[in-house]
């Protein structure tokens, strides 16, 4: 079993509703163990003017080889009708494989660790709540790098919220 981190983002279509739904979708992944989920996050679209997302990470221990793992989650986005027309543009549902154990993966469909996670809060910060001695494989701690979440406008959201 190795540790995998996901994360999870939706701006439409009621997009607290849609990550929600995801984390049962990812709780049936075959050959999988939920671990945990982080609080949700509010934060503006990085990228082109856009509806606020909802953001958090998951954590999940697997057997299935990553690109296995891309398929399954590429299923989810599908059934949430997802449909991708701009690059970084609005979307029901987002499902990013961040890291992969301590794993460095290079494909034609897979980058991991995910090309932004450093310098997103959006995935810092759930992710620091999932794991807050995280050392990424290039050797930065996560930790190290939340002195950027300042200028990021990102909310943490109550349970109730
Ligand atoms: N791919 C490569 N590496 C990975 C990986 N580690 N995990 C490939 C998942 N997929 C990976 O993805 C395109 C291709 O990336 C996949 O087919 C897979 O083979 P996509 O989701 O269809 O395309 P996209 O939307 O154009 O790009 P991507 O990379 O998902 O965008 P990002 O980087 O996730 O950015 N602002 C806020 N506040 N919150 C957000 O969540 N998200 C984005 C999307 C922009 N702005 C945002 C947010
Ligand atoms: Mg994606």
């Amino acid at each position: 079993m190795i540790d995998v981190y996901i994360g999870l983002g939706s701006n439409l279509d009621d997009p607290k509703q849609q990550v929600i739904r995801a984390v049962e979708s990812l709780k049936m992944l075959p050959d999988t163990v939920w671990v945990a989920q982080s609080s949700w996050y509010k934060s503006e679209a990085i990228g082109p003017e856009q509806p606020n997302f909802i953001n958090g990470v998951a954590r999940i221990q697997t057997q299935l080889a990553p690109e296995i793992l891309l398929d399954a989650l590429q299923a989810i986005e599908q059934d949430h009708q997802r449909v991708r027309t701009q690059h970084w543009g609005p979307r029901t549902l987002d499902l990013d494989i961040l890291l992969w154990g301590q794993e460095v993966l290079n494909s034609a469909r897979l980058t991991v660790p995910h090309a932004f996670l450093k310098e997103r809060c959006f995935v810092i910060l759930p992710l620091l709540e999932l794991a807050p001695s995280l050392m990424l494989p290039c050797g930065t701690a996560l930790s190290s790098l939340t002195a950027q979440c300042g200028q990021q406008n990102i909310v943490k959201l109550n349970e109730t919220t």
